[in-house]
This record gives structure tokens, C-alpha cells and sequence, in this order.
């Protein structure tokens, strides 16, 4: 199609851009990271959203390069801020069609020692249900990136199955709890009490905890008072250039 040509030549052509949206500590408030997130500037329909375009990179084989444009981009960027003293963790999202790369660990490693990123530095999201598919290739994608110093985090939490047993054999470090149940919180009982015994499921099994998709205060309440390790949503900020977040790191508003 039209679109698929316009985004071969996006990809070359440096259309692309990432955006960064800050995690925050549930407590102080204080920024512990950022997430990585794909945008799409199209010369004449303006901007696509990625739940358009990373489907169809992947229909048509082209989510390889695209996926590697974006390890590049976030370590070049991480390189970038270093050098401006910013010392900020990066989260990248993977697809499920990243993970049946053979080399996928070696590209972000490789990637990394580019750039100069200091292992734990840059980590990556994967959904639960990615995680859940394809578990030999998966289990053995994830024990790469772990040698190779890049944490990972399931994303989207409570949408999938995942068996707890799973979830404690996968070298895991973070949980991110689905927007959908944040959404809820304030309103439910039992969104409450699915995030109550997520975070303490989690916590025992030693894993961090990121709330996604935080808008209000009473959400904001609620998840510190459930134990929460961290948030990110509006109600702090929204995706955000390289440039701006570098600002608001240093000076959040
Ligand atoms: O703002 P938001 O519209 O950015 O993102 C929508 C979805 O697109 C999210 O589920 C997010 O994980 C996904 N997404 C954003 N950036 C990337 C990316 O770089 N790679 C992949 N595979 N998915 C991404
Ligand atoms: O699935 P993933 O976590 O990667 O999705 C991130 C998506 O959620 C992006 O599209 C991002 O723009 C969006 N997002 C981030 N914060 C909020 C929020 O507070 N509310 C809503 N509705 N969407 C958010
Ligand atoms: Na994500």
C-alpha cells in the first residue's frame, strides 16, 4: 500500500522520532526513567500513531529495521545526555516479532558498547502476551539480555495469563500493571484488589512495580497507599521530545 511505501521511506529517511515519557517515584515524586515511544511524522497526514504503523512493519517484514532504528536512536540519545551530565535510565518497547530474532541480544549490546551506555542503563518493556508466546525462544532471548546487563520488563500486566510460576522462572526485574486497571482503581473494588494482590505478588518475587497510565490524584492515593513502586501517566507528563525531557528531569513542573 501507499502507507507502507511512505513508511520504508520514513525509516530512511529519518521521520521518525522518540518520544520519552517519565516514570516517577510513587513517594517523592522524583524521576527514575523514562519510556521510549515510537512516533511517526508523515509529510502530509501528520502523525501516525504506532498502534497503526508498528502492526504493519510487521506484516510486511520491516519491523526488524525499524526495531533496530530504535536501540540506535535511544542509545545515541542516552550517549547524548550523559554527556550533558544526565545520567537517565531508557525503557524500549519490543515486538513480539523482535523476540524471534536470533541476534536480537547481541544487536542491543552491540548497539550499547556503540554508543558507551553503561549496562542497566537501557532496558527493555515486553507485553505479557509476547512473553507468554514462544516461551523457548523467549526464556533464552530473555537470559541474553540479562548477561548482556539489559533489564526487562513485562508491560501491560493483567491483560495475559501468565502463571506465577512463570513469571517467577523468567529473569524479570519490573512489572508494569496495565492502564486499564489504573483506570478503574478509584471506582472498583476489585480493580483495587487485582492491583493490591499484583503488587504483592510482585514484591515478593522482588520485582519493581510500575503503574501505567496514572491521570488523577485519587489514582495516585491509591497506588502509594497500595505499595506501588512507580507511576507514569499524564498526571505527571505526557511523552515528551529529547529535549524537553531533559529540562524536566533536571526541574519537573
Ligand atoms: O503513545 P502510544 O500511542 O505511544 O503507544 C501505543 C502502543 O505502541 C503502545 O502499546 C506501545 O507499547 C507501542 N509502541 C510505542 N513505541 C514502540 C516501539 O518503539 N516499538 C514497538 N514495538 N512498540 C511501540
Ligand atoms: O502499552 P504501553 O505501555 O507501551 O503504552 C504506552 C501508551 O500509553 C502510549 O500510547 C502512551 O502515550 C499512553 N499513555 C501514557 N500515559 C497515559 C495516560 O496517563 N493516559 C492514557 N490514556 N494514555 C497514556
Ligand atoms: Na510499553
Amino acid at each position: 500500500t501507499e502507507l507502507l511505501r511512505d513508511l520504508r521511506r520514513a525509516i530512511e529517511r529519518r521521520q521518525l522520532e522518540l518520544m520519552y515519557q517519565p516514570k516517577v517515584d510513587a513517594r517523592d515524586g522524583h524521576i527514575t526513567g523514562v519510556e521510549a515511544l515510537l512516533r511517526w511524522r508523515h509529510p502530509d497526514r501528520g502523525w501516525v500513531p504506532p498502534v497503526v504503523f508498528v502492526p504493519l512493519a510487521e506484516r510486511a517484514g520491516l519491523i526488524g529495521a525499524l526495531g533496530d532504528w530504535v536501540i540506535e536512536e535511544a542509545c545515541r540519545q542516552m550517549r547524548r545526555w550523559l554527556q550533558d551530565g544526565l545520567r537517565l535510565k531508557v525503557s524500549i518497547n519490543l515486538s513480539v516479532h523482535q523476540l524471534r530474532q536470533p541476534d536480537l541480544a547481541q544487536r542491543i549490546s552491540q548497539a550499547m558498547q556503540r554508543h558507551q551506555v553503561p549496562p542497566g542503563l537501557l532496558s527493555c518493556e515486553i507485553t505479557e502476551s509476547a512473553a507468554m508466546e514462544d516461551t523457548g525462544i523467549t526464556r533464552g532471548l530473555v537470559d541474553q539480555l540479562a548477561a548482556a546487563g539489559v533489564p526487562l520488563s513485562i508491560d501491560d500486566f493483567g491483560t495475559g495469563y501468565s502463571s506465577l510460576g512463570y513469571l517467577r522462572r523468567l529473569p524479570v526485574s519490573e512489572l508494569k500493571i496495565d492502564r486499564s486497571f489504573v483506570l478503574d482503581l478509584a471506582t472498583s473494588g476489585d480493580a483495587c484488589a487485582i492491583v493490591d494482590a499484583v503488587i504483592r505478588m510482585a514484591h515478593a518475587l522482588g520485582l519493581t512495580v510500575v503503574a501505567e497510565g496514572v491521570e488523577t490524584e485519587a489514582q495516585r492515593r491509591l497506588l502509594n497507599r497500595l505499595g506501588c513502586d512507580q507511576l507514569q501517566g499524564y498526571l505527571y507528563a505526557k511523552p515528551m521530545s529529547a529535549r524537553l525531557i531533559a529540562t524536566w528531569a533536571r526541574d519537573p513542573a
